[in-house]
């Protein structure tokens, strides 16, 4: 079951899937009420256009489905991105020793989406950094206690040369306006957890393929449990928060994000988060009290 926040005019509404494609609009005041099954029916339905990628009638589209009071991210978690952060990297040693070290990487991305943005919503890169990439990840939606309660696409956008230069810049190299992005859905969490196929387009200004890449979440070197678990040890991450599990794609090193470009990651069951590049500066920081 899949959970998304539609914006029809001003108003957004939460609604559920009911049966595939279809989703009942819901009173709810947030997406765990939703996956707990807390809500109450409106009477109002809406049948996606295309339900793989969560497209709706004119008029109606997915907003970012969470309001995470803070986003979490793990790293190294697959081969393709330790081999890739020893590549780009002036001190190599940290990323093989955390791939396979017990204690996995996890840094503190964004709390209150103030760096945040939802499907349709633009994404930006650093004016000050050469080497811009997209980072297509589940995003594992914390629940009640600790407990999982869905999976939704994340993008957790990066500069490879800032961390690249030094390890220790690696707040600058991933924390900035429209840094992360989120949506289209909540998948609500099983038992056994899905192995989900993650797959990132990257389209440039006149909508030319500039990348695509493939992966699976069956070649992470950790589980979604584990990671969870090493988050919460000794620190309250609030319910209705969000981990990003890590990259498993990672574009040829001549590649660089351009204002203009547009990021579609698709995950089958989840639905398609797609997002416009533009300078991080020209994106004003939501004021949140
Ligand atoms: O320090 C590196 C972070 C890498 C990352 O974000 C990832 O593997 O997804
Ligand atoms: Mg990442």
């Amino acid at each position: 079951m899949r959970v998304v926040r539609l914006l029809q005019g001003e108003t957004a509404s939460f609604a559920v899937e009911d049966e595939p494609g279809v989703f009942a609009e819901v009173d709810a005041r947030s997406v765990l009420d939703c996956l707990a099954g807390r809500v109450e029916r409106t009477g109002a339905t809406h049948r996606a256009v295309d339900a793989e990628s969560l497209r709706f009638e004119q008029g109606i589209f997915p907003v970012l489905p969470v309001d995470p009071p803070e986003v979490w991210c793990a790293g190294v978690t697959y081969e393709r991105s330790r081999d890739a952060r020893v590549g780009e990297a002036v001190v190599k040693d940290v990323y093989t020793m955390v791939y396979d070290a017990p204690r996995p990487e996890l840094f503190l991305k964004d709390t209150m989406w103030r760096r945040t943005v939802g499907p349709g919503e633009r994404i930006g890169i650093r004016e000050d950094s050469t080497w811009n990439v997209p980072e297509a990840e589940i995003g594992v939606v914390l629940g009640e206690h600790g407990r999982i309660a869905g999976y939704t696409i994340g993008n957790d956008v990066s500069s490879r040369d800032i961390e690249g230069a030094n390890p220790l810049y690696l707040a600058q190299a991933k924390v900035y306006a429209g840094a992360c992005s989120l949506g289209p859905a909540v998948l609500a969490a099983t038992t056994p957890a899905p192995v989900l196929e993650i797959t990132l387009r990257i389209l440039d200004e006149y909508g030319d393929e500039a990348f695509s890449g493939t992966t699976s979440t069956g070649s992470m070197r950790r589980s979604f449990e584990e990671l969870v678990g090493w988050l919460l040890r000794d620190n309250p991450v609030p319910p209705g928060s969000v981990l990003l599990t890590g990259t498993g794609i990672v574009p040829p090193d001549s590649f660089s994000l351009r204002p203009g470009h547009r990021v579609e990651i698709i995950v089958p069951g989840i639905g398609l988060l797609a997002n416009r590049v533009a300078l991080a500066g020209e994106l004003a920081a939501p004021e949140r009290a």
